[in-house]
């Protein structure tokens, strides 16, 4: 069993991939896929193998045409005592001086690479929706704020920022996009106090789009998914990025202007300017209007 919330109905395999600490799935009738955190017994904490895993399933999902919505989110419940987690950040038993090793001892030394996982959530070109389950607590806290939306389970998500607590503190988007979301008061209040938040709480402060009966919590987020497929891909790309730009600064604008440049690739009048080159000859641009 993958997950007591999982519809094998809905979701195949996909292909080429032989993961240990994630599971990753396609859903049989629609561009998602879901990618899962399965280490349930541990809260879904991350060790460094689990974020190389997400990585590149993530980075697969990025670089797959027809897919335009990610689903994270945590399997469950534990084996150990029945609770639910998407994810209690960094597995803290393998943690070292410098950083988090590798289960044969190789240490992930300075690697910090959780940060290149929210790099990718947050500029790939597809919607990517945290489903919350359990416990976001830690550097699953930050995930799920970097992600673009979120839907929490009503009986059983809890938020908690235990970064002060361990000494493992997300001075970047976990913090600072953070507070885009909920204000500065709230995300310093999260932050320096670390209490637990239900999923309503989390919602009264605008970090969490929707709470959902625990049960329907995958379903749901299946739907939006398929709400979100059924809009222009560029469209939905393009708003992805326009949204991020004003936090991202040179790096937004990067973005976003990338995406520009495809667009006008697209055009005849890109062509013209390729074809003229070419072509040895003047380009020709008289049928292109300088628009207004
Ligand atoms: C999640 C909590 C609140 C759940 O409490 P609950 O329900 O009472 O369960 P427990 O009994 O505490 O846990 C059940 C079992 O799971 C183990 N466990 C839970 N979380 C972890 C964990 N993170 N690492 C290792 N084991 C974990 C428990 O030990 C228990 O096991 P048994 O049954 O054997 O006793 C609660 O569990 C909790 O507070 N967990 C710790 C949360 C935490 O502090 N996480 C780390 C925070 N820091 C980060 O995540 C840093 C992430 C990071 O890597 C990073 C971030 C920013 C920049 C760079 C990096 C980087 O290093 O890459």
């Amino acid at each position: 069993m993958v997950s007591e919330l999982f519809d094998p109905k809905a979701w195949q395999p996909v292909e080429g991939f032989d993961f240990t600490d994630i599971t990753y799935h396609r859903a049989v009738d629609q561009g998602t896929v879901r990618v899962a955190f399965n280490r349930p017994e541990v809260r879904n904490a991350f060790r460094p193998q689990t974020v190389d895993e997400l990585y590149r399933a993530l980075d697969h999902a990025r670089q797959t045409t027809d897919v335009g919505c990610v689903l994270l989110t945590g399997n469950g419940p534990s084996p150990k005592d029945g609770g639910w987690a998407f994810c209690s950040g960094g597995d803290q038993r393998i943690r070292g001086k410098d950083g988090y090793q590798y289960a044969d001892g190789t240490p992930a030394t300075g690697r910090l690479h959780i940060l290149e996982v929210q790099r990718l959530i947050r500029f790939m070109p597809k919607v990517v929706i945290c489903v919350v389950p359990g416990w976001a607590a830690g550097g699953g806290h930050s995930l799920h704020v970097v992600a673009d939306l979120t839907i929490a389970s009503a009986e059983h998500a809890r938020f908690k920022q235990t970064d002060a607590d361990v000494a493992s503190f997300d001075g970047g988007f976990g913090s600072a996009y953070l507070a885009r979301q909920v204000g500065q008061k709230f995300a310093r209040e999260i932050f320096f106090l670390g209490d637990t938040y239900t999923a309503a709480d989390a919602h009264r402060m605008g970090m969490v789009n929707a709470v959902v009966p625990h049960e329907e919590l995958e379903t749901t987020a299946l739907e939006w998914a398929r709400k979100i497929n059924g809009k222009s891909p560029t469209a939905q790309r393009m708003l992805k990025f326009a949204f991020n730009a004003v936090d991202d600064g040179l790096v937004g604008q990067q973005v976003f202007a990338g995406e520009a440049t495809r667009l006008a690739y697209m055009t005849d009048e890109a062509a013209e300017g390729r074809d003229s080159f070419l072509e040895k000859r003047e380009p020709d641009w008289s049928p292109f209007p300088w628009h207004y």
